[in-house]
């Protein structure tokens, strides 16, 4: 008999069981617990019943997105830091209420369940968190668009202190499950390496196969990305790697373990870990394969998607399809997409280059040159045998084209541009070994390339590119970073947010961040400005507990708080915060009680990872800690200056401290910074800013209004006269005592803090590289503007609420338009609620 099919048909989820019950179910169900649950629990019976909502979302966007068949754009990226979910997910689907109040009934808190996430923290820093927001506004804009990246089995290591030092810890963040994620059992691809390449003739054509010696599997799973205030759901999609088959079973049979375990280790190896440096690339062949591996699967997967609809029709596949490259990590995409065109749908070359230049675009976010990255030649014919003669091919072509472009240089002048532009080239430190420069690689085979602040665009156009940017002015772009306002001011902030809210009348600033703009007419409303310190002071306590915590100590909570939080490395300078912290700790010293009650208090936190093999960076932490066990123990002055390394800093840590910051510190050497994101979320919560004419800051003061920002150091245009000058440079006394103290053993580890002394002093090797001593003095004066205006209160406040009210450009929704409009040429299209 037939089937009833209609009594197989789901109920909507659990649209109709109160979320009590639900949470309750899920814990019995899933969990087996039957009451005398722990925090942990609620957290997890909490995420497993939202899920559900997520998934009646997410399910409705994509029947949507597949009837309408718009065009999509694929966000590439090694690295999404997405940091924790369930009050994203759960205030963004517009569930607060509901939520907040079935916890309740259980006894529990919201904020304190969701404190019992860990992070998702498959990023290194800016790079990836910038990923991750602009993910939430592509959500929110209804724009169809994925993410695709690497399902990592460890994160970003976790940092803790031992007596001062850095250690890594392993970051085993899945061991709980992940309620934010669905395998997709049936999306499944294999990925190749290594092996050889034939030609072989079908019928009267000649064909290309590419035969690799190592195959492994990548098994998609996707994690929905919720809009806020829309009915669209989005999607990240990673990739985990698994090997062929379960086991070699002839193997196993042979009673050879070891064999059969050994496809697994070597397939899993692939997606087990995630590099921490967010500076110097790895040049690790495994290094390589991730980003073939997560490339590979993104591609074969859009490309099937693409022909259960289209067919055949790969001319229309740039109308339907495009992708981001964030930064060069996927920049193999430009090779493979050309391989699948090629060998695998047979079409022809210029077909093929002209479909893939029109799909791809590339952002840069560094301008550091040994960040660029190069694979050598050999490393990449080994590994990826069709991809290098695709490459060399590319290679050839462009030269060719450009020999014919720059005819009327002379000849020697010609040969040498065109030797500077060539994809492939020496390595200038081993004239033996060639390199694929796979940021050339990405120029010369995307549509569009752009930096990420307006300065930085412009040194990318002026320096790190500028041949080509010669060749092809209309390729290069700006696009200034934005930052998602519902993770970084509403969510973080609800104080804030609804101070805003019930001041403008309105919460539509949190999907239009130009209406904060408003806020400008209270800025010097002393009523206003009582409220607005109200919600500071009291996300300040919230920050104090955290210190309270982890170092034990009671701070005074009256005074400023300063706050320098990102990855620590000797471009940005936490070295010259603290030098200045300890200048600030000297004249405290030598101060008289009574004049002291006069100086600003201040408590310093400073807060970041080191690279693991970045041994400066690691000293540079060290010398934190070390500055501070000497100064917060001090009984004469420990009320006045207080100096914290938060350990572990991530994006829910940055949640907790952004909000509680008063002064943020953003002082990169000029030209150094490609834009800075704290910087934004810092601004948006009312923090000033004491930064370098540098990335994102400039932008940002021009929208405060430049007289509210603490500006200092010299211009990047000064930067390359000034290192050549740099050894005759005359050092501020002040400067030279400050090298003294710590070579001298102020803080003690004398030896180990020798090399960070010389890194900034010794002119014989060429140091100071990153032009702290130009910048001391002005720095120092910039600190004692600081104190002034932080002693009239009103005038703090004022500047702070004209932050937030500028901060309207920042938001990644404001970014993402720019890029829809300008590069990806999407448009909207919402399912209906
Ligand atoms: O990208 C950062 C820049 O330093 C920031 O100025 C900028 O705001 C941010 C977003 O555009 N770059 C960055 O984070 N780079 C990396 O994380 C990175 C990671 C791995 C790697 C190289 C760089 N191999």
């Amino acid at each position: 008999a037939e089937l009833d099919k209609t009594a197989a048909v789901v109920p909507e989820s659990t649209a109709l069981v109160p979320a009590p019950v639900d949470i309750a179910n899920k814990l019995r169900y899933l969990f087996g617990r039957n009451g005398d649950y722990t925090v942990a629990d609620a957290y997890q019976g909490t995420s497993w019943s939202v899920r559900e909502k997520l998934i009646d979302s997410f399910n409705k966007t994509h029947e949507h997105w597949k009837k309408e068949d718009p065009k999509f754009i694929y966000y590439l990226s090694a690295e999404f830091l997405m940091g924790r979910s369930l009050i994203n997910t759960v205030y963004n689907l517009g569930l607060e209420g509901e939520y907040a109040e079935a916890l309740n009934q259980l006894g529990y808190e919201m904020e304190k369940v969701a404190d019992a996430e860990r992070d998702a923290a498959l990023g290194n820093g800016g790079l990836g968190r910038l990923a991750a927001c602009f993910l939430d506004s592509i959500a929110t804009l209804d724009l169809p668009g994925w993410g695709y990246g690497i399902r990592y089995k460890y994160g970003m290591f976790k940092q803790a202190l031992k007596n001062g030092y850095q250690v890594e810890l392993p970051d085993i963040w899945l061991t709980k499950g992940n309620p934010w994620e669905l395998r997709r059992d049936d999306v499944k691809f294999e990925v190749g390496f290594g092996g050889r390449v034939e030609r072989r003739k079908q019928g009267n054509k000649e064909v290309t196969v590419w035969t690799p010696s190592e195959k492994v599997v990548a098994q998609a799973y996707d994690n929905p990305i919720p809009g806020f205030n829309t009915p669209t759901t989005s999607n990240l999609r990673l990739w985990d790697a698994v090997p062929l088959t379960e086991f070699d079973l002839s193997a196993f049979n042979a009673g050879d373990y070891d064999r059969a375990m050994l496809e697994r280790e070597r397939a899993e190896g692939i997606s087990a870990v995630l590099y921490p440096n967010d500076s110097t690339p790895e040049g690790k062949e495994l290094r390589l394969k991730q980003q073939y591996f997560f490339v590979c699967a993104s591609l074969q997967d859009v490309l099937s998607r693409f022909k259960a609809v289209h067919g055949n029709n790969f001319d229309l596949l740039p109308e339907k399809a495009c992708f981001q490259l964030n930064d060069t990590h996927p920049t193999i995409a430009v090779a493979e997409l050309m391989r699948l065109l090629l060998d695998v749908e047979g079409l022809d070359w210029d077909q093929v280059w002209t479909i893939t230049t029109k799909c791809l675009n590339y952002t840069n976010h560094t301008v550091m040159p040994e960040a660029l990255e190069k694979w050598p030649v050999k490393v990449m014919a080994k590994m990826l045998p069709r991809h290098m003669e695709i490459i060399e091919v590319i290679n050839e072509g462009w030269t060719k084209w450009l020999g014919g472009h720059l005819n009327d240089l002379a000849p020697e002048e010609r040969t040498k541009r065109i030797a500077a532009m060539s994809i492939i080239h020496e390595n200038p430190w081993n004239k033996e070994e060639m390199l694929v420069n796979m940021a050339y690689l990405a120029v010369v085979g995307s549509s569009a390339v752009n930096g990420v602040a307006a300065i930085h665009s412009n040194i990318v156009k002026d320096e790190i590119f500028n041949d080509f940017y010669q060749i092809f002015p209309s390729k290069f772009q700006n696009k200034t970073n934005g930052v998602t306002p519902r993770r970084w001011l509403a969510w973080c902030n609800p104080e804030l947010a609804s101070l805003i809210t019930g001041t403008l009348g309105t919460s539509e600033w949190i999907n239009d961040t130009e209406k904060l703009a408003g806020l400008r007419a209270y800025a010097s409303d002393k009523a206003f400005q009582a409220k607005w310190a109200a919600v500071k002071k009291a996300k300040k306590a919230k920050l104090a507990e955290l210190i309270k915590k982890v170092h034990g100590d009671e701070v005074n909570q009256n005074a400023l708080f300063d706050i320098q939080i990102k990855r620590i490395h000797e471009y940005k300078r936490q070295y010259l915060n603290v030098l200045s912290i300890i200048w600030r700790y000297k004249q405290l010293k030598k101060m008289s009680p009574e004049e002291r009650k006069k100086a600003v208090a201040r408590v310093c936190v400073i807060g970041g990872k080191a690279a693991s093999a970045y041994d400066m960076a690691k000293r540079i932490i060290r010398l934190v800690t070390a500055v501070g066990d000497v100064i917060n123990k001090d009984p004469e002055t420990k009320e006045y200056l207080r100096l914290y390394f938060l350990p572990d800093y991530n994006v829910s840590l940055a949640e907790t401290i952004i909000p509680a910051a008063e002064l943020s510190q953003h002082i990169s050497t000029a030209g150094t910074e490609a834009s800075g994101t704290s910087n934004m979320k810092f601004q948006m919560n009312g923090c000033l800013i004491i930064g370098t004419w540098d990335g994102a800051n400039i932008e940002i003061a021009e929208e405060t209004g430049i007289d509210n920002v603490f500006v200092f150091g010299v211009r990047a245009e000064e930067i390359t006269q000034l290192r050549k000058e740099r050894k005759n440079f005359k050092t501020d006394p002040r400067w030279d005592e400050l090298m003294r103290d710590i070579e001298g053993g102020m803080f003690g580890d004398k030896d180990y803090f020798k090399p960070l002394v010389d890194s900034v002093n010794n002119m014989k090797v060429g140091n100071d590289w990153f032009l702290l001593a130009n910048d001391f003095a002005s720095y120092l004066k910039a600190q004692e503007d600081v104190d002034a205006c932080y002693k009239d209160q009103s005038e703090w406040l004022r500047r702070s609420i004209m932050y937030t009210a500028g901060s309207g450009k920042f938001s990644s929704d404001r970014t993402i338009r720019e890029y829809a409009e300008d590069i990806w040429h999407v448009t909207p299209s919402r399912p209906t609620a």
